[in-house]
């Protein structure tokens, strides 16, 4: 690849993972709304809302793929949601077809099927149980992508994340943490293989319990390496364990079914 956008580039993955994939293009072009501090010398910088449609136009030019990890992140107000997840992702693919962006990797989230109970295990083909604003983003950006797949031929993987932070904040992300090594390593099969298509695929390390089951996208070659196992005895120490019956040990969105709708 010649030309790869990170957008998000200042966030917590942006900034993690950028690290980690510097052999997978050979350039980088960074976008976010927030200044980008740490940046490579040789990397090209973006300033850009991802609701400003001109804008994005410009951002995805030139560029042979996209890492979309750029928007809003939890659950907020309609509004905020609406312009970064909505707007912002309908502005990105239709840059892709103005400008034949052919592969974009989606960060979706666990929260687009938040309101499974975590006595199931779910695998892509599950209709959505979004459990916020932000989960119903999140699949309405999976549905962009298919969209396009099936009208344009971009092709799009959407990564359902679990938890992707240096450790697991509790115990929850005993079983939905993905450790930065184990995402870049998804996103080398992603860019490797010949042919993409449009998969969902479930984002976490090779914990000792999962909600999610990835086998119908093992043709991928993907294989989680990491595990939250290593942070048990810190979880434990430091986290009271939830009641049997708090959101966090009962969804497998945890917390975020348990909101309200954040108003303005
Ligand atoms: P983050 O909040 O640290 O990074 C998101 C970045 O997007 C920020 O730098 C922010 O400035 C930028 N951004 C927000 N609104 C924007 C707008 N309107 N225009 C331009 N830039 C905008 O989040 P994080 O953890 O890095 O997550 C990256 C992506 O992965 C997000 O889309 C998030 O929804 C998704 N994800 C992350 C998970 C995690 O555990 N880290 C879990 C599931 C999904
Ligand atoms: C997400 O989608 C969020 O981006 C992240 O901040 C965490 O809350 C994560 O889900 C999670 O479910 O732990």
């Amino acid at each position: 690849m010649k030309r790869l956008l990170i957008t998000g580039a200042a966030g917590n993955l942006g900034t993690q993972i950028r690290k980690r994939i510097g052999h997978l293009a050979d350039s980088f072009r960074l976008a976010d709304f927030a200044e980008i501090t740490d940046a490579d010398p040789a990397d090209e910088i973006v300033q850009c809302d991802l609701g400003d449609k001109d804008a994005v136009m410009d951002m995805v030019a030139g560029c042979d793929g996209i890492v979309h990890f750029g928007g809003q992140s939890t659950e907020a107000p309609w509004s905020v949601i609406r312009n970064a997840n909505f707007d912002g992702v309908y502005n990105l693919y239709e840059a892709c077809r103005e400008h034949d962006c052919r592969r974009v990797v989606f960060a979706s989230s666990n929260h687009a099927t938040g309101f499974y109970r975590q006595d199931q295990v779910i695998d892509d083909s599950v209709y959505p149980r979004p459990d916020g604003l932000y989960g119903v983003s999140k699949v309405f950006g999976e549905m962009i992508g298919s969209l396009y797949h099936e009208k344009f031929g971009i092709e799009t993987a959407s990564i359902r994340i679990g938890t992707c932070f240096p450790k697991p904040p509790n115990h929850r992300a005993l079983t939905t943490y993905l450790s930065f090594d184990d995402l870049a390593r998804l996103l080398e099969r992603i860019f490797d293989v010949p042919r993409l298509g449009c998969p969902v695929i479930y984002g976490a390390s090779a914990n000792a319990r999962s909600f999610w089951d990835n086998s119908n996208v093992s043709w991928l070659g993907w294989n989680p390496q990491d595990s939250a196992e290593e942070f048990r005895d810190e979880i434990e120490a430091k986290c009271e364990k939830p009641a049997i019956d708090a959101p966090d040990v009962v969804y497998q969105g945890g917390a975020f079914t348990a909101m309200g709708i954040l108003q303005e």
